[in-house]
């Protein structure tokens, strides 16, 4: 791969200097496009624009999302589209019009009741129009899905024991290099899934404190760049190209800044949760919900923890919800239930999950949960 000597931010300064000048790289990646875009001669004036393009629609708030972006894009090359829950649905039904689209690959992007339905959709749309889809995902899932999306021939690789980043390694080891199974370990340790059989085989392959260090590092630098699309997708090329997370200019500094930050959140949970019989709950108001949540789960002594934030542009909270190891309900069905009911959506795993709430009925889903978790 051709790497261009304008890749670095030329800023070798810590601070929070982001680099401003990815942007042109990531829209036209000169990794494998394949075919022909534009056809020397024009003897085809008449014929259809041709399907080109690859995208991979990941999750943006984790390591697991950005190491599977990561991974497709080694792999497969193409461009990535980096979405959070709220932002799942207007993503794919903005794919879904790209005329040039060839191949798409979704990742870490669970599904709920309110969702799944619309998403069968979209994908048979996509299926109509001859695009290969693959949708690789290790959150709770209606088994019904997986039968609608195999009958329209989506290629569906799901598994709830190994994180995304895993699956995706797994799948198309062929494509990709030695270093790749590090990017997949981080992303097993950062979606607590490194004792896992797949992912504690890669992790061993590294020094385990190595390993710790560079998906921390990583993580914090993703939760701490989540309003700065063009960053995040700098990670996933970096990452692409094989590069260890300390070998990003100012992970580490960055990486500090948070740290800070989450020290001081400590001070403010011990200040402002409060506690139900069965949870311990908060709304964060100036940083992520999911920053906050295992603190407030841990420092209320309860098994369950959620935080709540609001998002203004879409006039719900983003929820996260945390279980303890004697958290013994498998919270990603509950929620997915309950948000449904309240008019929001959500899901996940057992003690890790996140919903989206319609502002209104924050106060009830707390409660609810509350009540179906003794
Ligand atoms: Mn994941």
């Amino acid at each position: 791969m051709a790497v261009s000597s304008t890749k670095k931010p030329a800023t070798k300064k810590p601070a929070t200097k982001k680099p401003a000048t990815k942007k042109p790289a990531t829209k036209k990646p000169a990794t494998k496009k394949p075919a022909t875009k534009k056809p020397k001669t024009l003897t085809k004036k008449t014929v259809k624009a041709q399907r080109t393009k690859i995208i991979c629609i990941s999750h943006k708030e984790d390591c697991d999302g950005i190491s599977s972006a990561a991974l497709i894009r080694q792999a497969f090359g193409g461009d990535a589209i980096l979405v959070d829950y709220p932002g799942q649905m207007e993503a794919l039904n903005q794919v879904v019009l790209d005329e040039k689209l060839k191949s798409l690959f979704i990742c870490d992007l669970g599904l709920s009741k309110k969702t799944q339905d619309e998403f069968i959709d979209i994908m048979t749309t996509l299926r109509k129009n001859k695009v290969s889809v693959t949708y690789i995902d290790h959150h709770d899932i209606d088994p019904d899905v997986i039968k609608a999306l195999n009958k329209i021939k989506v290629k569906v690789i799901h598994d709830i024991n190994e994180c995304t980043a895993v699956l995706t390694y797994t799948a198309f080891k062929s494509k990709l290099n030695d270093h790749a199974s590090f990017v997949a370990a981080c992303a097993a340790i950062t979606d607590y899934m490194e004792t896992r059989p797949i992912g504690s085989k890669l992790l061993q392959i590294y020094d385990r404190q190595f390993a710790l260090i560079s998906a921390t590092v990583l993580t914090y630098n993703i939760v701490g760049h989540q309003k700065e699309p063009d960053y995040l997708l700098y990670l996933v090329e970096e990452l692409a190209e094989s590069k260890f997370p300390h070998a990003i200019p100012n992970t580490f500094e960055f990486a500090q800044i948070q740290v800070e930050k989450l020290s001081q959140m400590i001070a403010k949970v011990k200040q402002g949760m409060k506690t139900m019989k069965n949870l311990g709950y908060m709304e964060i108001l100036d940083a992520g919900a999911s920053g906050a949540v295992n603190f407030v789960m841990g420092l209320s002594g309860k098994d369950v923890g959620v935080a709540y934030k609001e998002r203004i542009d879409h006039g719900i909270y983003a929820v996260s919800v945390r279980g303890s190891k004697d958290c013994k309900v498998h919270l990603g069905k509950i929620v997915n239930i309950l948000a449904t009911s309240l008019g929001g959506s959500g899901g996940g795993h057992d003690k890790a999950c996140g919903a989206v709430i319609p502002k209104p009925k924050i106060k009830k889903f707390i409660t609810e949960l509350n009540k179906k978790i003794k």
